[in-house]
């Protein structure tokens, strides 16, 4: 197949020399990348509707594909970009975590299809540490970014935009969509998101309606990891012990000094006036005046609260915040789809939605991500092709961030190189699900010790169980039968009733692990590296 996919770009340079540019690059689709950042499934209401109304990323499962089986290789930002552009699991690009530089000598997707005649442009969050390569176009925030008037870095220079990041970041995106391109060249568009990042800083307008709101909660936010292994209990990700009152829940220091609220450092509090000190007049003026009484509320409801209502209220505290982050991500893709529409560029254009990986809503009592549980393991993904992707249709298919690469240069009659990792999804998105023969899929977190404790593990799901290998400081291995414990409540791997089943898919395992060169030898080196790095900045 991978031989095959040359043949239509030789076809189309013939075609050059006949009849001239034009015709030919109307035949090569345009592609518009929509990544958002901890943009959890569950908050997506094509999925589900239990928490937020998403109608504009929606449409692009409307008028496409929505996948429910998607999932990352390593659940943590820049690893996930990293494999993304390279089409490789992170032990070969050598991103294995936040903290390692971007190998700038990968080759990524981007310098392929730009070698190829597309226009290239990125603008938003990439957090490599290093500026993109293969661009023609950038503006991207330096590190995390910040939700009010954020810092860009571009080959013009560095510059600060007044506003609200989601809304910058768009109107970057549709300025050269519509004034900057080159009209005559496809493009790849990349428009990523740093929204609904920690610590969640919606827009005025959405806080003042998402504040009033109340939110159910998951059915796990009581637990107490009875069922699972060391590394559960021991992640600090959670809701009461881990998320900041200030920073996350946006109490104002002062105020919980007066309460007497101890946190383990002063993190939180001194972010919370870092993030509340970048607000000009008037957004601080707009900010107290719904916090304000947020935070007037809580000082008399606190010395009445015992864990359970704390938590609780952080809970509702988090998705106010979080879900009004999504409210401006939603109403921007859905600025862009019009635009695509009005322009009549949507027909020749694939649109991706996706995240760079799932995230905690509260589920097992966490925010956060990195474990290879659904909730952060999965991913939102959301694909339109008109002409190519049936309307409505919907793909339980385990594919992967790894496929992306494969998948693009194929739609542009590009050959994927032969060391790149994902499959293409072509025959997914053509509606031939029976030339998709994956049946697992692996993924190997590694950035422990560290921010979050969540210990190393590698594992394999299939569209049955999920294998995990913890490994470091402990050697714990755990099972979770996915169609009668979907919830991963239950390690089963100690359980006779399934030593069948734990033989079959270690052997899997080790079989995938040989598959994609990945090696008990190759962790101890990444171990060894993270041990001379040192000091390590989280951020
Ligand atoms: C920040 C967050 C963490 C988060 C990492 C990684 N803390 O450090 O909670 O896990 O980013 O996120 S924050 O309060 O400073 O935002 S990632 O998406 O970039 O991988
Ligand atoms: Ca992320």
């Amino acid at each position: 197949p991978r031989l095959g996919s040359m043949f239509p770009i030789l076809l189309l340079s013939l075609f050059v020399s006949c009849s001239g540019q034009q015709k030919v690059e109307k035949k090569r689709p345009n592609i518009v990348f929509i990544m958002s950042d901890d943009h959890a499934y569950q908050a997506i209401s094509a999925y589900n509707n239990k928490l937020i109304e998403t109608p504009n990323i929606d449409r692009i499962a409307q008028e496409g594909m929505l996948f429910t089986n998607a999932s990352v290789t390593n659940s943590i930002c820049a690893p996930s970009r990293a494999t993304i552009l390279t089409g490789k699991h992170a032990h070969l690009h050598g991103k294995v975590d936040n903290v390692f530089p971007f190998d700038t000598t990968n080759i990524t997707f981007p310098q392929i299809m730009h070698e190829q005649g597309y226009q290239t442009a990125m603008f938003g969050k990439l957090h490599f540490g290093n500026n993109p390569k293969g661009f023609d176009e950038f503006m991207i925030l330096p590190d995390q970014g910040d939700y009010y008037n954020p810092e860009f870095i571009s080959k013009r220079g560095d510059t600060t935009i007044t506003g609200y990041v989601t809304d910058i970041i768009t109107d970057l995106t549709l300025d050269w969509l519509k004034n900057k391109r080159q009209k005559d060249k496809p493009f790849l568009l990349f428009y990523l998101h740093k929204a609904p990042h920690r610590e969640w800083y919606p827009a005025p307008r959405h806080y003042r309606e998402f504040t009033k709101r109340t939110f159910p909660e998951p059915a796990t936010l009581f637990d107490d990891y009875a069922g699972r292994g060391t590394a559960a209990g021991e992640a600090e990700m959670s809701l009461l012990h881990h998320m900041t009152i200030s920073a996350d829940n946006k109490i104002y220091p002062d105020v919980a000094h007066e309460l007497g609220i101890e946190e383990p450092s002063d993190w939180g509090f001194r972010i919370f006036k870092s993030k509340y000190g970048r607000f000009t007049a008037e957004q601080k003026k707009q900010w107290d005046e719904v916090y304000g009484p947020i935070n007037e509320e809580f000082k008399k409801l606190y010395p009445g609260m015992n864990d359970s209502d704390l938590l609780r209220w952080k809970y509702q505290r988090y998705m106010q915040d979080y879900l009004g982050c999504i409210a401006a991500v939603d109403e921007n893709v859905g600025r862009v789809l019009d635009y695509l529409e009005q322009s009549g560029l949507s027909d020749n254009t694939i649109v991706v939605y996706t995240s760079d990986q799932g995230f905690y809503l509260g589920e097992h009592g966490w925010f956060d991500k990195r474990f290879i549980y659904d909730e952060s393991f999965k991913t939102p993904l959301l694909m339109r092709w008109p002409g190519k992707i049936k309307p409505g249709s919907v793909s339980d298919e385990m594919v992967q961030n790894l496929d992306f690469a494969p998948t693009f240069l194929e739609a542009a009659g590009v050959h994927i190189p032969d060391d790149m990792q994902g499959e293409s999804l072509m025959p997914l998105l053509e509606g031939t699900p029976e030339k998709w023969t994956r049946d697992a899929v692996y993924y190997h977190y590694y950035e422990y010790p560290g921010f979050h404790a969540v210990k190393r593990h590698y594992g394999i799901m299939t569209k049955d169980y999920k294998l995990i290998h913890f490994y470091y400081d402990i050697d714990e291995w755990e099972l979770y039968d996915r169609k009668n414990d979907p919830n991963e409540m239950n390690n089963v791997y100690d359980d006779p009733a399934y030593k069948d089943v734990v033989k079959e898919l270690t052997q899997k395992l080790y079989h995938i692990r040989q598959k994609y060169g990945d090696s008990d030898s190759l962790d101890q080196q990444f171990i060894q590296k993270y041990k001379e790095r040192g000091i390590i900045k989280f951020n």
